[in-house]
């Protein structure tokens, strides 16, 4: 194991697990890729000084955000909804009264989010460094950018636009190791009284469900309220409220401010005593929870094995970013998985990271339909069952594996 000093505070973090070798999570490949396939040992510490849970190592930024990057936020209904809430929420409760507010969103990725701005006439600004995604909200009128946010881009980005009444980002901030600068920048770029507000997944629910497929290469961090405030505390600002969520297994957004400009909500103290209390602050926490990795991992592969020795078929369904952690760490293979149905375009027709399954567009599911499909999109669960009675009809049974692995 490595030693690795933390992002957030510099202190040397206590090391917890290696994932082992591990692939891009979102790098889909060709056949002929095969063999130029990148691997890295993916391994988590804890930071005991700022709490913050991270990783070790990461691929260079570039390879994993790039013009072929292949999640576009528009490809759950579900989502699409939640972010239009998400846009109203700051409209009405945070700049309705502001005159000629400039809204910024980093990662903005196809413009989900902004285009609720956007349609209103409002001044915004999306921030994206993968050009593909990026390309498909320019498209739509989004104005954006393909850079990567830091404190640089914030400066430039004020004396272009002047200073901004809120600063945006949706599964975003827990993606950039050099976050620090970010913040640093966030503090150029707010208003006195502006207000920036960011939901991740949260460490709680990561820990409490063991989802820990919230863990591979673009996830350097695994928030905690109680890591957030120290992070922007170092740059005098301050965590004004926070929001739980029910997205991607179990999320948090939190609401910043400068510090002083706005009074602190009662939530904010409450969820750092549930933290306190459920043991998110303490190391032991963390042991726990590396033994229900290797508890669900065999779970799993215990489930899949006897099914695949009763003859039966399985496929994935959805080749989500976290599936690869799954699939990976698990040793799950082509002996145990036909393919993974999924929607999006990009990512049909070719294999998934590491394993090299197919995958196959998700239309085609309802011409195979296996014995069992196993739930990689388990986070959108309502959305797809909806979408897929019919395979329930016909005696198709679902595996699952967050809260537990089961079939349902
Ligand atoms: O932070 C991140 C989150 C927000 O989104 C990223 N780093 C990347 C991505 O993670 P993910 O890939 O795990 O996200 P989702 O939304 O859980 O999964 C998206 C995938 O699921 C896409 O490939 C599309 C697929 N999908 C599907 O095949 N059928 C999704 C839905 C809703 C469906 O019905």
């Amino acid at each position: 194991m490595s030693k690795h000093n933390c992002y957030i505070c510099d202190k040397e973090t206590s090391l917890l697990m290696s994932f082992g070798q591990m692939p891009i999570a979102n790098g889909f490949l060709a056949k002929e890729q095969f063999k130029d396939e990148y691997f890295f040992e993916m391994e988590v510490a804890f930071c005991q000084q700022c709490k913050m849970f991270q990783l070790v190592n990461q691929p260079e930024r570039e390879q994993m955000f790039n013009e072929s990057y292949a999640f576009f936020s528009g490809t759950s209904k579900a989502m699409g909804l939640h972010f239009e809430k998400f846009a109203n929420h700051i409209l009405s409760d945070y700049i309705k009264d502001t005159k000629d507010p400039f809204v910024v969103e980093v990662g903005s990725n196809d413009g989900s989010m902004l285009k609720h701005f956007a349609n209103r006439g409002i001044r915004h600004l999306g921030i994206e460094p993968s050009a593909n995604v990026a390309q498909v909200a320019i498209d739509n009128g989004i104005n954006t950018v393909v850079e990567f946010l830091d404190k640089s881009l914030a400066e430039r980005i004020v004396s272009e636009y002047g200073m901004a009444d809120a600063y945006v980002a949706a599964n975003v901030m827990c993606h950039i190791p050099y976050i620090n600068s970010v913040v640093e920048g966030i503090k150029a770029l707010l208003n006195p009284d502006g207000i920036a507000m960011f939901e991740d997944p949260y460490l709680g629910d990561v820990i409490q469900k063991t989802t820990y497929d919230q863990i591979y290469d673009e996830h350097t961090f695994l928030f905690s309220v109680y890591s957030i405030q120290y992070l922007f505390n170092q740059f005098d600002m301050e965590v004004i409220n926070v929001e739980p969520q029910v997205t991607h297994g179990g999320s948090m957004r939190y609401v910043i401010a400068h510090k002083g400009a706005k009074p602190v909500h009662k939530n904010v103290y409450k969820q750092l005593e549930y933290e306190q209390v459920s043991g998110l602050t303490d190391f032991e926490t963390y042991e726990k929870f590396r033994q229900n990795c290797g508890k669900y991992q065999s779970d799993l592969m215990s489930l899949l094995d006897d099914i695949k020795s009763q003859g039966k078929s399985i496929a994935g369904y959805a080749a989500t970013s976290k599936s690869t952690t799954i699939i990976n760490y698990c040793s799950i293979t082509t002996d145990h998985l036909d393919c993974i149905y999924d929607t999006t375009p990009i990512k049909q027709g070719k294999f998934s990271p590491g394993a090299h399954i197919p995958v196959v567009a998700y239309e085609e599911f309802k011409n195979n339909y296996p014995d069992y499909a196993l739930l990689f999109g388990y986070n959108h669960e309502k959305e797809i069952m909806a979408k897929e009675q019919e395979f329930m009809d016909q005696g198709g049974r679902w595996i699952t594996y967050v809260p537990e692995v089961k079939v349902i």
